[in-house]
């Protein structure tokens, strides 16, 4: 694993009393932004944004106290990006779920002040040895980390590669709730799922996902709006995406939670996944030369 050096980075692309680099836990360099609007910190290694809390608000993102913070291991909590597969391996149960990106570490492009005072900062991933041997295909991930009133990450996935390939992934965004069991998550009523939790199946949802038991699927042909409805926090996340046609909830809830070593026993409690996807039938092809983004913005309304 490359190691890399904070003050360089810090002399770089760092801003003045907005946006720094340091060594986090397990050596993992972060970036921490703090702007008129928010703080957020994001993980060098897999373009993970860890946190991001609008001032006078609780924290948006969740993020898992018991997180393992090491170098190749996906840390528990705010986006992990799941790409160029989204969970098992299709054809390879040996190789990484949710792909490689969250693993890696990304290379650090830009960062810049944008209009009404929001940060942004750019990483990129380019195939290598290491990808090839996983993935034979040659591509270029670019993921922008805005960060103002709202967060929004961008995901850029071009393929410089000179066949088609296709591919599948997610922004896998581990939203915060005061309890998991009474919220409710608007916006996927009439669409069809696939419900991992029962092989797969296929269901319709009626009305809005009430959570009280695992939850586990994938919702498909969407490209709706979702708000998650916190009643005890007062507050709903709005979770408005492009470039996605597949939105995945998901909720271990007890006994995964506690079988699960980086989550633990109530973690379920105060998290849900309303992820921005493209998985199952919305696997996207992409032809040599040709880019497409999947972007979510996530904002509190009241
Ligand atoms: O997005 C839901 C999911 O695919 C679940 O099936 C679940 O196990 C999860 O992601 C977390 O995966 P991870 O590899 O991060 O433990």
């Amino acid at each position: 694993m490359r190691t890399i050096d904070p003050s360089l980075l810090n002399a770089n692309f760092g801003i003045t009393k907005q946006l720094t680099f340091d060594i986090g836990p397990g050596d993992l360099p972060i970036v921490t932004i703090r702007n008129h609007h928010a703080t957020a910190t994001i993980s060098v290694q897999g373009a993970q944004a860890l946190t991001f809390q609008p001032h006078d608000e609780e924290p948006v993102l969740w993020l898992s106290p018991r997180s393992r913070y090491k170098a190749g291991r996906s840390i528990r909590g705010g986006i992990p990006i799941c790409w160029p597969w989204f969970g098992p391996h299709p054809s390879d149960a040996d190789k990484p779920q949710h792909g490689f990106a969250r693993t890696l570490l990304w290379e650090v492009l830009g960062t810049a002040v944008g209009e009404g005072d929001t940060s942004q900062i750019r990483f990129g991933l380019h195939d290598s040895e290491q990808t090839r041997a996983l993935w034979p295909y040659a591509f270029a991930l670019e993921c922008a980390v805005t960060v103002g009133p709202a967060l929004e990450v961008a995901l850029t996935i071009r393929n410089t590669d000179d066949v088609a390939w296709t591919w599948s992934g997610a922004l896998h965004t581990y939203l915060a709730v005061q309890d998991v069991a009474r919220i409710a998550v608007h916006g996927l009523d009439g669409v069809t799922y696939a419900d991992k939790v029962d092989d797969y199946e296929r269901k319709t949802q009626h009305g809005v996902v009430r959570i009280d038991g695992e939850v586990d699927r994938v919702y498909l042909a969407t490209t709706a709006i979702c708000t998650v409805d916190d009643p005890l926090l007062e507050r709903r996340i709005e979770i408005d995406k492009s470039g996605s046609r597949s939105t995945v909830v998901w909720n271990p809830w007890e006994q995964k939670s506690r079988e699960v070593a980086d989550l633990g026993e109530d973690a379920y409690r105060g998290m849900v996944c309303v992820e921005t996807a493209n998985a199952l039938d919305d696997v996207q092809p992409l032809a040599p030369g040709a880019e497409h983004t999947m972007r979510v913005r996530l904002a509190v309304t009241r």
